[in-house]
């Protein structure tokens, strides 16, 4: 017996640590879902595999911002992130979890036969360390310049401006993101995989497709990015890479020495897919490790370009070194989505989040999907704008599909009470539409299967078109006062051509599909003669105006704005802890005269409520002394004490500076008593 194909899709685990915008839905879920869809439509045996990847720097960070815990962080997002998922329309298999027990077992039982075959190396190196806390710095808890491209504010693990990924010991000026110091380095031992030693292997799969000889995969079906991410990481020289990580939560490191320790979440995140895998297959009553360890089946991942090299080189070589599995036959990953002129960005809240589309755009999911396929940034980056969403919907969606549809199954309704009609004789015109709408399917599905979504869903479109051309050319509404016969004729081929369109696109807009099957009461590929439809239900709706208006407003709203283009760029995140130290009150000036020695400095008594004290202020050209006495101000009172040209200061008045370098007190709004904290 012939053994049969399988496929294991699998899309990038979505970090629990916010929910999902435009652009990762763009970057990989929806153009794995129409992957998915379209197997199945064929029949195919797929699992589709998915889950919230819970460890990580990112999730504990977060968990400290907002005084919780990661737990709390995880189960919070991944319920909103399997919602949105879910009421979008993709469909996974299962949507698992890695913080949970299953995956903790696998992860924890794949590090232990790695490390016992020998595929690690441990080794002490000299790490961050901030002694406040008295904790290792791992990824993102140290920030810095980026090495490669000057920027601030670059990760331990990797620069967002230029995707350089980094060791944390390579960033200038580093300070840890917990107390905002600079951090000493101090001994640590970790598992690291010399990815070194896999150099060879890997230029060649990935060049040539061949594993040990053996054909896996045809690298020109592999997009140039993804092949040019992976060969130049390889011709750079691949390092030994570090495994683990001094932190609390996450897969704990199993083996001795391992205390402490966790597993770097890239190491268990791409496991996530095979114990998410063991979940569905435990469910569903299948073994999973056909969809993992059989040659016959394809491992598939879709990603977003910043997760290539984790995909195309690091997880490979973990597969490869356990033996059995097998590896990815294609990484089809996309590059990013920009939004309305500007990269997207969740810090500055510049994103369109998909769990608030689908409440403001209620049932309306399919025309997101058609959008963002539409302009799928599958070979580079593209862009969303609400005007082009409101276009293509109102140009496209409502304007070629949902009315050709709607004209073919309200003219059936007139002319022959919903009943599909008997055709006559076909002449050129009908014989070259059947023939198009054949070659079109089967370019759709080239397409399809070549991951050329954009492509395949234009040509889908393609075909409602030719439908709409079909009925404005032959125009029946015409032709039934003068030739009944051939308006039968006609009017099965619109039903043909509706029919075909519920089908082909079906991976697409799955929503609207099922809506369509059932207007016209069909699931067969075949719509014979004589069958009943039913009633014309509107496929789409017009997108107003006002719809739009509001988006682009709530994305301006919602966004920091810089009012103030010459104010100076936000210093280093503190901790609240690090604010609890400062201690500033309420305080009256009693006296003031000017510096002996000094043009720019007063001399100042004032009553601080707790004592009277010299303060030396550098506001003599700002202010008159006989004008500021008796002003109350702000003074930051713990400041230690210093000697300014010759006179003790203890402690500093606050002023605030506006862009010409004027000065101003910061005084309380209404008079307050002296000593008065300010928080
Ligand atoms: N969570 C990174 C990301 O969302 C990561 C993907 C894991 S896939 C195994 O970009
Ligand atoms: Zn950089």
């Amino acid at each position: 017996m012939k053994e049969a194909k399988r496929y294991t899709i699998t899309a990038a685990l979505p970090y629990a640590n916010g929910p999902l915008h435009l652009g990762h839905i763009a970057g990989c879920y929806l153009p794995a879902d129409i992957y998915v869809r379209y197997l199945k439509g064929k029949g195919e045996d797929v699992a589709f595999i998915c889950g919230s990847d819970e460890h990580g720097a990112a999730i504990t960070l977060r968990a400290k911002k907002e005084n919780t815990t990661p737990q709390h962080i995880v189960d919070t997002n991944h319920e909103i992130i399997k919602n949105a998922f879910h009421d979008f329309g993709i469909q996974f298999d299962i949507y698992h979890r890695t913080s949970s027990k299953l995956h903790h077992e696998t992860a924890s039982q794949f590090f232990k036969d790695l490390n016992d075959k020998g595929s690690f190396i441990q080794e002490t190196s000299e790490q961050f360390y901030d002694q406040e806390h008295e904790q290792f710095l791992a990824d993102r808890y140290v920030t810095g310049t980026c090495p490669k491209c000057s920027s601030e504010g670059a990760y331990g693990d990797q620069c967002e401006k230029c995707g350089s990924s980094l060791n944390a010991t390579d960033l200038i000026n580093p300070k840890s993101t917990l107390s905002g110091k600079t951090p000493v380095l101090k001994e640590t031992s970790h598992w690291y995989l010399p990815m070194n030693k896999h150099e060879e292997w890997l230029k060649e799969w990935i060049e040539t497709g061949k594993l040990n000889g053996v054909q896996q995969h045809d690298p020109n079906e592999w997009r140039k990015q993804v092949i040019g991410q992976c060969k130049s990481w390889i011709d750079n020289g691949l390092q030994p890479r570090s495994i683990t990580r001094d932190l609390d939560w996450g897969v704990q490191v199993p083996v001795e020495g391992g205390e402490g320790k966790v597993l770097y979440v890239w190491f268990d995140a791409p496991i996530g897919y095979i114990s998410a895998t063991k979940q569905w297959a435990a469910d569903n009553n299948k073994n999973w490790e056909d969809y993992w360890k059989n040659d016959k089946t394809e491992l598939i991942h879709f990603i977003g370009k910043d997760n290539i090299v984790f995909h195309g080189i690091i997880f490979p070589i973990i597969l490869k070194e356990q033996g059995d599995y097998i590896l990815p036959t294609n990484v089809p990953a996309n590059e990013f989505l920009n939004l309305e002129g500007d990269k997207i960005s969740t810090s500055r809240n510049w994103a369109v989040w998909l769990h608030e589309y689908l409440e403001d755009f209620s049932g309306r999911q399919d025309e997101l999907r058609y959008v963002l396929t539409s302009i799928a940034p599958e070979t580079k980056d593209s862009e969303f704008t609400w005007k082009d969403y409101q276009a293509r919907v109102n140009n496209e969606l409502v304007a070629i599909l949902g009315n050709f549809i709607n004209r073919s199954v309200v003219l059936t309704h007139k002319y022959y009470n919903g009943i599909v009609p008997e055709p006559g004789q076909l002449n050129e015109v009908d014989q070259t539409a059947l023939t198009i709408i054949e070659t079109t399917k089967s370019k759709i599905d080239k397409s399809l299967s070549e991951f050329k979504f954009r492509d395949a869903q234009v040509q889908a479109m393609d075909i409602a078109r030719l439908g709409n051309k079909y009925l404005a050319d032959l125009e029946p509404w015409k032709l039934i006062k003068t030739d009944e016969e051939r308006v039968k004729t006609i009017m099965n081929i619109a039903l043909q051509i509706s029919n075909a369109l519920s089908f082909v696109f079906d991976p697409f807009l799955p929503k609207t599909c099922n809506k369509l099957r059932s207007i016209l009461n069909n699931n067969s590929l075949e719509l014979k003669a004589g069958h009943q439809i039913n009633a014309a239900e509107l496929l789409f709706q017009k997108i107003e105006d006002e719809a739009i208006d509001a988006q682009i407003e709530k994305l301006k709203a919602t966004t920091v704005k810089q009012s103030n283009p010459k104010a100076k760029p936000m210093k280093d995140e503190i901790t609240f802890d690090d604010f609890t130290k400062i201690d500033i009150r309420t305080a009256t000036i009693l006296t003031a005269e000017k510096h002996p020695d000094a043009d720019k400095l007063l001399k100042l008594t004032v009553d601080t409520g707790i004592d009277v004290r010299t303060v030396v202020s550098g506001i003599a050209e700002h202010y008159n002394p006989e004008d500021i006495i008796g002003k109350q101000v702000s003074i930051l009172m713990n400041l230690a004490p210093r000697k300014i040209r010759g006179i003790e200061s203890k402690g500093m008045i606050l002023m605030a500076e506006n862009n010409e370098g004027e000065l101003s007190f910061v005084s309380p709004e209404k008079a307050m008593a002296n000593g008065g904290e300010i928080r």
